[in-house]
């Protein structure tokens, strides 16, 4: 059993979509930012760096998004979550993996939390620039989406498509969301019709990104 330290919509969501996919048996607690629970000494024993997700893997806190995508999908292999090591398709997998979490989620923590890097005049100027490096990252997302490919590996939906579908979500209320882009925009429609993700939005109280009434 897998326990997944929470808060609705933030980075734990990716881990939280994992895990339905894959069918594993887990509990959720959730971590309230409103009363900065994420910042106390009990959760700070579980996670230093006071940020979800942290994820209790055989009584282990485990933590990074990304990492912990990979893990789930080496540790539950048949559902198919990631191209086997040694294969075709792995170098683009682990490729896209990294480029997400190395390029597109700090851009994404420089634009939500500007505080964390700079004095409070320089936010905008630091909000500005997290802008730009999103944007460009979109770029770089839409030109591989660009021969109408159903996921970013291809045919077959992975880890890759977890993360990236949760941090176009995030640029929702930004001047260019995600949807701006016309091949994330065709491969947004597509994921938002997925049915775990539309259980994750269930489950954390979510309905500003998909309407959960409309059937595909
Ligand atoms: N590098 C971490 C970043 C996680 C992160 O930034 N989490 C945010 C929510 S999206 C958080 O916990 N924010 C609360 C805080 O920093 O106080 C990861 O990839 O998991």
């Amino acid at each position: 059993m897998y326990r997944l330290y929470f808060s609705p919509g933030a980075a734990s969501f990716a881990v939280h979509w994992t895990l339905i996919e894959i069918g594993a048996p887990f509990e959720l607690e959730h971590v309230d930012f409103q009363t900065r629970a994420q910042k106390s000494a009990e959760y700070l024993g579980i996670n230093p760096l006071g940020q979800v997700p942290t994820l209790i893997v055989d009584g282990q806190p485990c933590t990074e998004t990304a990492a912990l995508l990979m893990l789930l999908a080496e540790r539950h292999a048949e559902a198919g979550l990631a191209p086997v090591p040694g294969s075709s398709d792995r170098p683009e997998y682990l490729e896209l993996m990294v480029y997400l979490a190395n390029a597109l989620m700090p851009a994404f923590r420089a634009w939500f939390y500007p505080q964390d890097f700079g004095t409070p005049e320089r936010a905008a100027a630091i909000k500005e620039n997290a802008r730009a490096r999103i944007e460009a990252a979109f770029d770089h997302l839409d030109a591989r989406l660009s021969d109408g490919r159903g996921y970013f590996l291809g045919d077959e939906f992975s880890t890759v498509d977890i993360l990236a579908t949760m941090l176009a979500r995030w640029s929702r209320n930004m001047p260019k969301p995600a949807e701006r882009w016309p091949g994330l925009e065709r491969y947004l429609k597509r994921m938002k019709q997925r049915a775990c993700l539309r259980e994750v939005h269930a489950d954390e109280g979510l309905d500003d990104w998909i309407d959960l009434a409309e059937v595909g």
